[in-house]
């Protein structure tokens, strides 16, 4: 998982600053200093079992959008704020997710005379003071259904939270979804609810991810360039699906992440381009028409299901799905509870020891004798490596020594910890020394199951 707390810079630029004798090397996320483990209890290896995020389905997310064409169709062609279409809408998402088992809740608002309505939906578990939220305005224009804007993102979002459910995720943040009402009239529905949030409330949001239109036919490839950590888990996903994707700098202001960004809550999203037109490099890179609008159908009667393309639609619900998962932390093992720090954190070749947090909340006791800790280092001749576990007591167990001989690649285990005398509650930190020349690498991810 990123933690999306603390400063948080892009991997080229972090600060590293070395010093003299018992150097301390200022991370991105911690600062550390080289320390001795003071017991080796003996460890046991496993293979580690990353909680990769699902795919989503392209055949459920576009039979959503099927349901709210039907919706729209039988209820003037639109599903606009303050028309039966959109109350309509509502009802069809919320009753999916009532019988998925998310608690939801229905919020009213008024604007123009007319009642509008957000719909707030959590998913049961998770650190209750770190919220990953995830949003998508459900109303369209009254000028047609509004599928790809804004059904797409509906849908999507959608099935990503009814695919937690069926995975049956526990991951290590408290994930919360919502469909916002009367975007199209100023993002009314999202400005309601963020200004009626207590600040209490809103400080636990550690990140709001926004989905506004995802299944342009003429689609682009756009992230937001807001918060670095987000806009990064993005941009590297479709990197590695061979995508190259721009940033996304006019909609500031043109969608709901906007009332979070304004309240200081770390925001990011993608979004497959509306009335603008495609350029020719564009056109190079992503396919499609040169020249002409991203959305020909952007507000107008033609924003139906034939109105959608199916390839940018599969891809940015994948895309959320990996962003949920990746930011959220967790796993779906059934016995076990994950914590789990997906952030990169470089090992200074034959330097000072580096750390990587994990924050441990909501767990009563002490830690089980048997404390599975998952290591994902990728690093060069990782026979320089000496790695311990750090308790919240500050003790260290040596998980791993150095073997001068093992000039294999990558460390990938799970380990097995006596970790009883350990308060289960607290910060947890995986401590990594590189002690041979001449080689590098860099902590990818750790968990702790408990
Ligand atoms: N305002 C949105 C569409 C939109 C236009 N530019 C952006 C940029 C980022 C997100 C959304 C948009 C609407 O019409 O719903
Ligand atoms: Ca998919
Ligand atoms: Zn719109
Ligand atoms: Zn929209």
């Amino acid at each position: 998982m990123l933690e999306l707390t603390g400063p948080t810079l892009p991997r080229r630029s972090r600060a590293v600053a070395l010093l003299a004798t018992g150097a301390a090397l200022t991370a991105t996320l911690l600062g550390a200093a080289s320390g001795t483990a003071l017991a080796e209890p003996t460890a046991a290896k496993a293979p580690a079992k990353a909680a990769a995020a699902p795919d989503i389905s392209l055949a459920n997310v576009k039979a959503h959008l099927s349901q709210l064409q039907s919706i729209a169709s039988a209820n003037g062609g639109n599903r606009a704020h303050g028309r039966s279409g959109y109350k309509a809408s509502i009802d069809y998402v919320k009753g999916k997710l009532d019988a998925a088992g998310f608690t939801t809740s229905v919020q009213q608002f008024t604007s123009g005379g007319s009642t509008g309505y957000n719909l707030v939906a959590d998913w049961p578990g998770g650190d209750a003071n770190h919220v990953l939220f995830a949003g998508a305005h459900l109303d369209s224009v009254s000028a047609g259904p509004g599928i790809n804007d804004n059904g797409s993102g509906s849908a999507a979002v959608l099935e990503t939270a009814l695919t937690v459910a069926r995975e049956g995720y526990k991951p290590g943040k408290h994930l919360r979804f919502a469909w916002w009402g009367a975007e199209e009239l100023g993002m009314v529905g999202s400005r309601y609810y963020v200004n009626n949030l207590p600040a209490t409330e809103r400080a636990k949001i550690d990140g709001y991810l926004n989905f506004d239109m995802l299944a342009s036919p003429n689609a682009g490839y756009f992230v937001y360039d807001d918060d670095p950590t987000i806009e990064g888990v993005f941009k590297t996903w479709f990197a590695g699906k061979n995508i190259s994707t721009e940033i996304e700098t006019e909609g500031d202001g043109r969608s709901d992440h906007a009332p979070f960004k304004s309240a200081g809550i770390r925001v990011g999203g993608l979004f497959s381009g509306a009335e603008t037109r495609k350029s020719a490099a564009q056109a190079q890179k992503w396919g499609g028409t040169a020249g002409q609008a991203f959305d020909r159908c952007y507000h107008s009667s033609c924003d139906s299901t034939s109105n959608i393309n199916d390839k940018a639609l599969d891809l940015n619900s994948d895309a959320i799905a990996h962003a949920v998962w990746t930011l959220s932390g967790g796993s779906t093992d059934p016995g076990g509870t994950s914590f789990e720090n997906a952030a990169d954190v470089a090992i200074p070749d034959a330097g000072a020891a580096v750390e990587s947090s994990i924050s441990v909340t909501g767990r009563t006791g002490n830690a089980p004798s048997a404390l599975k800790v998952g290591v994902d280092i990728k690093h060069t001749w990782r026979g320089d490596l000496v790695v311990d576990l750090v308790g919240p007591s500050g003790r260290a167990y040596r998980v791993k020594s150095s073997s001068g001989s093992d000039s294999a690649d990558n460390v990938v285990e799970t380990f097995t910890v006596d970790a009883s005398s350990e308060t289960a509650n607290g910060t947890w930190k995986l401590r990594v020394q590189d002690i041979g020349a001449q080689d590098s690498g860099y902590i990818d991810s750790w968990k702790l199951t408990f």
